[in-house]
């Protein structure tokens, strides 16, 4: 079997990246997580490869609200993880689940346009307030494992409207702001994000989080950019099938003309396309279930839906 203990105290972190297991409790859970993963050599390697580039730029990883509510125990863990041993993600998440539920318990039927929220004065008051309750529910879970995060809730999404006729409150990311993320970092804290942005005379605007996500990607390019959502993938909804990898240089213009392809997975797939198209011919994007971070972080062998050029 695995040495557990022997691939905590060898794995080696740049003084940037000190390893730092702050209680008992933590660390058996590390212990536990690490025994899971992969090999010794793989995931030293790995947490090496990770270690090379500044800590801003070792992953972002977009949780989707559905993962709050079903499986924020697994998703802790994981997070805990990666900051116990010096790694700091940058985390956006959604509340698309969160924001239906209430709108339905109100008798208001959700409505959207190709995945994008039509976004009225009292939907927002529900799409801030399930952002806002989600993500201290996450930086709280988190924060019970030892872990130090900071919610960033506003500041660092700017934007215009993305069609007001269309679309009423929902914005179009212009720049991003990047400050709040890094001083979080710096402070030693996880960024928890939401994708709210904020016009230049301070409307709130909503954003898919998907796309907020792409943006973020794209100024920060970091060497893993992960989607998290409860099915663990993209669905082929006409086989029911995962998709194990969209190759986009030769696919993509086939597979926006399947009929499967519609709304928010046609959207995630467009953004996540204009992303990699900025981004180095090498980068990727993986599209996953919360249980297969660690190996989607730290081995070869990957899980879920793999877009690449
Ligand atoms: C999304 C933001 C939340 C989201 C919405 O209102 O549902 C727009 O569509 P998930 O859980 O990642 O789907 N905003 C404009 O994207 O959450």
């Amino acid at each position: 079997g695995v040495q557990r203990p022997a691939i905590v105290s060898s794995i080696k972190v740049s003084s940037k990246t000190p390893l730092t297991i702050r209680c008992y409790s933590t660390r058996s859970t590390v212990i536990q997580l690490l025994n899971n993963i992969g090999s010794k050599r793989e995931v030293e390697q790995y947490l090496k490869y990770f270690t090379s580039v500044s800590q801003q730029q070792f992953a972002v990883i977009k949780v989707g609200g559905a993962i709050i509510t079903q499986q924020l125990p697994e998703l802790a863990s994981c997070l805990a993880f990666l900051y116990h041993v010096g790694l700091y993600p940058i985390v956006l998440h959604g509340t698309g689940p969160q924001i239906n539920e209430i709108l339905e318990s109100e008798g208001i039927e959700p409505d959207y346009i190709d995945g994008i929220r039509i976004t009225d004065e009292r939907t927002m008051a529900v799409v801030r307030k399930c952002f806002l309750e989600q993500n201290l529910k996450l930086v709280t879970a988190l924060e019970k494992m030892g872990v130090h995060a900071r919610p960033i809730t506003a500041g660092v999404f700017q934007a215009d409207y993305l069609d007001k006729d269309k679309y009423q409150l929902v914005g179009n990311i212009t720049g991003v702001n990047k400050a709040p993320i890094e001083a979080s970092i710096q402070a030693g804290a996880l960024p928890i994000l939401t994708s709210l942005a904020e016009t230049p005379s301070g409307q709130i605007l909503n954003v898919n989080a998907d796309v907020a996500a792409g943006e973020i990607a794209r100024v920060f390019e970091p060497l893993k950019i992960v989607y998290l959502n409860e099915k663990g993938g993209i669905i082929n909804g006409n086989t029911g099938e995962k998709v194990s990898v969209i190759n986009l240089d030769e696919e993509y213009e086939d597979l926006l003309k399947q009929s499967w392809v519609k709304y928010g997975t046609k959207l995630k797939i467009k953004e996540i396309r204009d992303l990699l198209m900025h981004l180095p011919r090498s980068s990727s994007v993986a599209i996953i279930d919360v249980n297969d971070l660690q190996k989607e972080l730290f081995t070869d062998s990957g899980a879920g839906t793999l877009i690449r050029r």
